[in-house]
């Protein structure tokens, strides 16, 4: 009975010792377990927020932004026509427009309210070229924009679907200095609200230069 007490003891400490060593393991466990959780909740969220910036295809040769071949905008019951805009970008199209460096084969195009507009691509250049469209309803087009962006020579093609509304919409090349240097073209769906400014061949310039001399 009298060696029991201190084996007895013994074990008792050990047992807390196991509890504590237990317990802490288990603590751990959880503070895993909660790093993990937050982690996977953080993946989830990227890919939420990945979904919230519009879908993208993207490879290599360039990429397409926000591409809908289904969706209807909300003032739509029906998808009115197809459409179909076959358009190339280039140097070469510069040329008729002085003071231009960079063009698209053509700079206005019209659809019907409702249309779903494919777009047909090529860049003839050995430079990144986009048609870039700006004002598309953001609950189908994160940041309103749809776009097709090519690195050197190729075609891309991808489809998107406008509302109801007449409108303009701004068709450009956003690298920097493409915009200004001819990269700019409009989208006029019924109606449209007049042409944009500064678009090769359709319209001047909101603010002509000024070539003043005293
Ligand atoms: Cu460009």
């Amino acid at each position: 009975m009298q060696n029991n007490k201190p084996i007895k003891s013994f074990s008792t400490g050990l047992l807390i010792a196991l509890g504590l060593i237990i317990s802490g393991f288990y603590t751990n466990t959880q503070a895993v377990e909660t790093v993990v959780k937050a982690k996977i909740q953080h993946h989830s969220d990227m890919h939420k927020s990945m979904k919230g910036m519009g879908n993208m295809r993207m490879d290599i040769s360039g990429m397409v932004m926000n591409e809908n071949k289904d969706k209807l905008p909300r003032d739509c019951t029906e998808i009115s026509e197809d459409v179909t805009i076959e358009v190339k970008a280039g140097v070469k199209y510069s040329r008729p427009y002085p003071g231009t460096v960079f063009g698209y084969s053509e700079h206005q195009w019209h659809a019907k309210p409702c249309s779903r507009i494919t777009v047909k691509y090529t860049n003839e250049d050995e430079i990144r070229h986009q048609w870039m469209i700006h004002g598309l309803p953001k609950y189908l087009y994160p940041t309103g924009m749809f776009q097709i962006e090519i690195n050197g020579k190729g075609t891309k093609t991808a489809s998107f679907i406008v509302p109801s509304s007449n409108f303009t919409y701004l068709v450009h090349c956003d690298i920097a200095q493409h915009t200004e240097k001819g990269m700019k073209a409009e989208l006029i769906v019924g109606n449209g609200r007049g042409d944009l400014p500064s678009i090769p061949g359709i319209s001047a310039p909101k603010y002509a230069d000024s070539f003043n001399s005293k």
